[in-house]
Order: C-alpha cells, then sequence, then structure tokens
C-alpha cells in the first residue's frame, strides 16, 4: 500500500508538550497507547522503520509510564512506588514520533484516527494496544471510600490508589480482612489474592490472626485457573487459614458501618453483608469506552476482535492487536505480551514482505504468584490452561528464588530489555532447560 505524504510531520522535541490543531499526519505504523504493549511494538518496529514515511508514531495522552507488577508488591510494602513509575518520554523509543493525544475515532475503511484535539493519523498498519479501563464506578460507595482516608478501602490497581494500601494494611488492627476479585476480565488475575497473602503475612507477624480473619471473595468458580497452581493455593490458603469464598461478587460498599455486600452467583437474590476492617478491592474491568464504541473493531463483549493464533484483525487485515484489549482468551499479564510481540512482529514482518503469517501465539502467560514476602509460586501456561514451565524444577511449590526474580530481576529486564523491544518471554530459556525436566 503506497500512502502519499501531504500532511505536516512533527519534529518531535523531546522535551515540549505535542499537541496540535487539526494537524494531518501519515504514517507507516500507529500504535494506539504507550503502555507495555504499544511501548514494546514501537521499540520492535522502530529498530527496523524509523525515518518518515516508514516511521512509528505512538499515540498516548499519559506522561507517565507505569510497570504495573509491581503494584503488588508495592501495596505489600516491599517496593516503592517512584520504583514503578518512569516519564512516558523517556520509555517510548527515541525514534518514535508521539503524539501525547487520546484516540477519538477509529475509521477503519479509510485506514485513519482522529484524537480528541482533531488531529487526524493516516498510517498503514495500526497495532491497537489500549489496555484495560478500571470501572471504578460500577461498585456504589467504591471511589468515595477508597478517597477516605479513614475508611479501610483500598486497591492495588490504580496508579492513584496503590500508594496508600500498605498503610491501611498497617492500620488494620482488627478484622476480617477482605479481598474481591470481580465478576470481569482484569489484568494480572493472580494479583487480588497475591496482595491477600502479603497483608495475611504482615498481620501474622504482627501477631493480630487472631483478631483479623482473611477472607478472599473471587467471582470466579475456582481460586486459579489452571489445576496444577489452583491445587497448590487451595492448600496454601488451608495452612494459613484464609478463607475462600468462590462465585462470590462484591455489588456495593457502605462505607459509615464497614459493611460490603456480596452477592453469591449461584443464589443471586440473597445479599451477603460483610463487615470488614480492610477491604482490597479489585474493581470491575473491561475495554476502553472508545474501543467498545466501535463495533466494527470489536467481539461482542468490546474487545478488538483479532486472531488468537496470529493476533491480526479479524476483519481489517492492516489491523493488529496486543495486550489486555484484544480478544485472545489468555491471562491479561505481561509475560504474555511479551510472547506475544514477537509473534506480532513476526507476523507483521512476513505480511509486509508478501508472505504468510507463520509465527503463532500459543496463549503463553505467566503469574509470579507471590505468597509471601519472600516466597513466590511462578504460574506458567498456555490457551488450553495446561503448564508451560520454563524451569526444570516443579513451579507449583513457593520458591524464594522465584520471589527475587519478581521483585528485582524482572523489572530489570523489563526496564531495559522489554521496552527497548528486546525480551520475547522466556521461550529460549523453556528451550535450553528443557533437556534438564523430568517428563
Ligand atoms: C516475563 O517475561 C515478564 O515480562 C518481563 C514478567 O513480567 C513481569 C513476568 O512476570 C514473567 C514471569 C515473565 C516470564 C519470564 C521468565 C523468565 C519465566
Amino acid at each position: 500500500m503506497n500512502i502519499i505524504h501531504f500532511g505536516v510531520f512533527m519534529t518531535v522535541n523531546r522535551s515540549q508538550e505535542i499537541i496540535r490543531r487539526n494537524v494531518h499526519h501519515m504514517c507507516k505504523f500507529l500504535v494506539i497507547g504507550g503502555g507495555t504493549g504499544g511501548c514494546t511494538m514501537a521499540a520492535k518496529l522502530v529498530n527496523r522503520f524509523n525515518s518518515p514515511p516508514e516511521h512509528v508514531l505512538v499515540l498516548e495522552p499519559n506522561e507517565i509510564h507505569y510497570y504495573q507488577p509491581l503494584f503488588t508488591l508495592i501495596g505489600g510494602g516491599l517496593k516503592t512506588f517512584k520504583s514503578s513509575r518512569k516519564r512516558m518520554i523517556d520509555v517510548l523509543p527515541r525514534k518514535a514520533q508521539w503524539i501525547k493525544d487520546s484516540v477519538v475515532v477509529f475509521e477503519p475503511d479509510v485506514n485513519r484516527v482522529s484524537t480528541s484535539s482533531g488531529v487526524i493519523i493516516e498510517y498503514e498498519i495500526m497495532i491497537v494496544a489500549m489496555g484495560l479501563q478500571l470501572y471504578w464506578s460500577k461498585i456504589p460507595g467504591l471511589v468515595e471510600n477508597l478517597k477516605n482516608p479513614n475508611a479501610q478501602v483500598c486497591s492495588i490497581y490504580g496508579s492513584d490508589t496503590v500508594n496508600d494500601v500498605f498503610q491501611k494494611i498497617q492500620n488494620t488492627q482488627k478484622g476480617p480482612g477482605v479481598f474481591t476479585f470481580p465478576n470481569t476480565p482484569v489484568k494480572c488475575p493472580g494479583a487480588p489474592q497475591k496482595i491477600a497473602y502479603l497483608a495475611e503475612e504482615y498481620w501474622r507477624d504482627k501477631n493480630l490472626r487472631k483478631d483479623i480473619d482473611v477472607i478472599y471473595n473471587t467471582a470466579l468458580p475456582n481460586i486459579f485457573g489452571v489445576k496444577k497452581y489452583a491445587d497448590a493455593l487451595w492448600d496454601v490458603c488451608k495452612n494459613r487459614d484464609i478463607k475462600v469464598n468462590v462465585q462470590t461478587v462484591l455489588s456495593e460498599i457502605r462505607g459509615d458501618s464497614k459493611e460490603a455486600i456480596f452477592i453469591n452467583l449461584n443464589k443471586p437474590n440473597e445479599l451477603i453483608i460483610q463487615k470488614y476492617g480492610l477491604l482490597h478491592v479489585c474493581p470491575p474491568m473491561g475495554p476502553p469506552e472508545i474501543l467498545k464504541q466501535h463495533t466494527q473493531l470489536t467481539n461482542s463483549a468490546g474487545f478488538l476482535s483479532i486472531d488468537p493464533h496470529t493476533l491480526q484483525h479479524t476483519t481489517y487485515k492492516n489491523i493488529y492487536g496486543i495486550g489486555d484489549c484484544t480478544s485472545t482468551p489468555n491471562s491479561k499479564t505481561m509475560a504474555a505480551i511479551a510472547s506475544q510481540s514477537k509473534i506480532l512482529y513476526d507476523n507483521i514482518m512476513n505480511d509486509l514482505s508478501g508472505k504468510p503469517m507463520t509465527a503463532v501465539y500459543n496463549g503463553y502467560a505467566s503469574c509470579p504468584l507471590v505468597t509471601g514476602r519472600n516466597k513466590c509460586i511462578l504460574a506458567e501456561f498456555d490457551y488450553n490452561l495446561k503448564p508451560l514451565e520454563t524451569f526444570p524444577i516443579n513451579q507449583k511449590n513457593e520458591y524464594w528464588a522465584m520471589f527475587m526474580m519478581k521483585k528485582y530481576f524482572f523489572p530489570f529486564l523489563y526496564w531495559n530489555f522489554m521496552l527497548k523491544g528486546k525480551w520475547n518471554g522466556p521461550e529460549i530459556f523453556r528451550k535450553i532447560f528443557s533437556p534438564l525436566k523430568s517428563k
């Protein structure tokens, strides 16, 4: 496809805000979103294409980029909030063009989008990496109680709420400590229970467990989707006296009386009134509102409709997706994005050179299930929810080494390799270790 350039290309002055009205851009690659998926793909692409008209443009309104897998450890008092943040301008690839704005209209039939300040961008290939939106206001009472420092309601999921979590855990003198998982897809589905384990350990060390029952209420039918790790996690909960209620969904918070209202999905007419001393909420999530409005791009749930193996859009062949906003039925984790980025890059290159798309995403995702401040079960699995482990040890066990990887190695890998387009997930290690694995 040839694109005739008739717009004005803005040169990126990296110290200056990049907003102009009614500017018309044309680019070879348009990346929607500067989060993990967008930034990683932009980096891979600029390593190959980096000057107009073959260049990469990233549309992202936020000035700060977060390494969200650290949010659990921040909530547990084990990492600083600062260590999860960098300026967007410092993580987006220097050779990409950043438009600091958000998309408001997709016009996939004419290969263009418009932004909230009226900028029009035409693309040859678009990669949609918009992530998930957090729908805090769907739970009555949540927004106001999160803001109230005395309400003892907290969440590791918000960049503006995560920093209060550890203080609230420390403030808890009596229970119960109640932790929730909503009835929507979420990012890092292990996180709502990881923070329960960290809080439980903290209260046990402070000799408070006799006054604080710990309860994990999840909308899901099991504690985890993969049987091998679910069995291990049920044991952890049993051994540490953590009560797990499945198919139990938070529907309302009554902050004045410190009561959370839950619905048992099997008996939807009976409300459960649960007193709490601390309530940790994983909010409902879903595809971004703007994406949902463009039904020609989405499946019926509002996620970008892509082929689960090639990551190409099901209708528009010059559109691809990566990360949490897509319809692929993998667990929404950073490791999944690392694997997807390699597949997506290879398939785009294949397509550009007229070859069939041979790279296939197998649904790999992994979740370092932190069960305490020095132990972690490293779950790794594929679309079939079959374990797909990297290391030649039984990863259902809690290991100190896995925790150290989560705390130190993965952040290092992320900032220095993944965001530079140089980390494709652990497949390479899996291959190296495979001769050492017992069958
Ligand atoms: C991973 O690749 C990754 O991306 C940087 C993570 O992000 C936080 C992870 O948590 C995990 C587990 C992986 C997978 C990597 C290995 C070495 C198993």
